[in-house]
């Protein structure tokens, strides 16, 4: 009937947008990881999460809905911590997000830009995400005011890294953890797919904002600051000796490589209470 109707409008209106300025943020946080946390942990100290590492604000309207996408592959120990950290600082953040950890099978070379867009669709498949967190694995922001949310510009967050010193290492770095909207990652066609192995595929990425006549967006060094996760790097993932050449052409491979030539078999999905697990198979270089 006309009046049933128009109370489930009222309640749906009753809550309000979140504010730009999330009130339980804290500021600087001390970051270390000197003692193990296990997923146990994590998931009694986040008892709000939802499966697959989803969570939104009960009291307002998240501003904007998140999906975290992390390139993985046997980096157990570094995921810990990221969860511990991050999970906690997220919901201060009043985020509608959910955690997809995307995982390369085999031990062909690592392709963390391919990782990135798989994440980007999968994420896609599951909810209408309006927004996309790129990090490492091993990157934990040393402060909450640095929020997990899509600027006007193309984000990079990781601006002031504990292994640099606290700075940039160069003006055009961006690599770390980033964020795009949907609208500005489909502008530049996603990221390359053909970066195999370490180095240059953040540099392309940064070309093809460049390209599109978009700047980047950054929060200032004391709010942007990170620590990393001390690990050894990996043997499967060798300095790219391509990488060079490729990041020259950027202009002319970018219309063709991208979101839009993307493909990949999916092996295998797991939800985990903390996060979604994406086992996939990239292919070969
Ligand atoms: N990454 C992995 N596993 C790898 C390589 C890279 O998960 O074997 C991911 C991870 O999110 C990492 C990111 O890709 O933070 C960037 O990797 P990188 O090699 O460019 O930079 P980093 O120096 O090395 O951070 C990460 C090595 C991870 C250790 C894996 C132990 N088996
Ligand atoms: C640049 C790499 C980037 C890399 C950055 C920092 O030289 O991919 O160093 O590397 N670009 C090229 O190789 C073209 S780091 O110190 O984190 O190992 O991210």
């Amino acid at each position: 009937s006309v009046p049933a109707v128009s109370n489930v409008i009222k309640t749906e209106q009753k809550q309000d947008t979140c504010p730009d300025s999330p009130p339980r943020l804290v500021g600087p946080l001390w970051v270390e990881f000197s003692y193990p946390v296990s997923l146990g942990l994590v998931g009694f100290e986040n008892p709000a999460l939802q499966p697959g590492g989803r969570s939104k604000p009960t009291d307002c309207i998240a501003q904007q809905k998140v999906a975290v996408i992390i390139p993985f592959r046997d980096c157990d120990e570094p995921l810990k911590y990221w969860l511990y950290y991050l999970h906690p600082i997220l919901q201060r953040q009043q985020l509608d997000y959910g955690i997809y950890v995307i995982n390369q099978d085999g031990e062909d070379p690592f392709n963390r830009a391919k990782l990135f867009n798989i994440g980007y669709a999968e994420a896609l498949k599951e909810y209408d995400y309006d927004c996309f967190i790129f990090s490492d694995v091993d990157l934990i922001p040393m402060d909450d005011r640095n929020i997990y949310k899509c600027y006007n510009q193309p984000r990079h967050l990781s601006v002031s890294m504990d292994k640099f010193g606290f700075r940039l290492p160069y003006a055009q770095y961006f690599g770390g953890v980033s964020s795009l909207s949907k609208e500005q990652y489909l502008k530049i066609n996603g990221f390359p797919n053909n970066y195999w192995g370490w180095g240059g595929e953040e540099d392309d990425i940064f070309n093809r904002i460049d390209s599109k006549g978009m700047s980047i967006s950054r929060p200032d060094g004391i709010i942007g600051r990170y620590r990393m996760i001390h690990h050894d790097r990996d043997k499967n993932n060798q300095p790219n000796p391509q990488r060079f050449k490729q990041i020259s052409h950027t202009r002319q491979t970018m219309a063709r490589d991208g979101i839009n030539s993307l493909t990949y078999k999916v092996v295998k999905i797991e939800k985990d209470q903390l996060f979604t697990k994406i086992t996939v198979d990239v292919g070969k270089p």
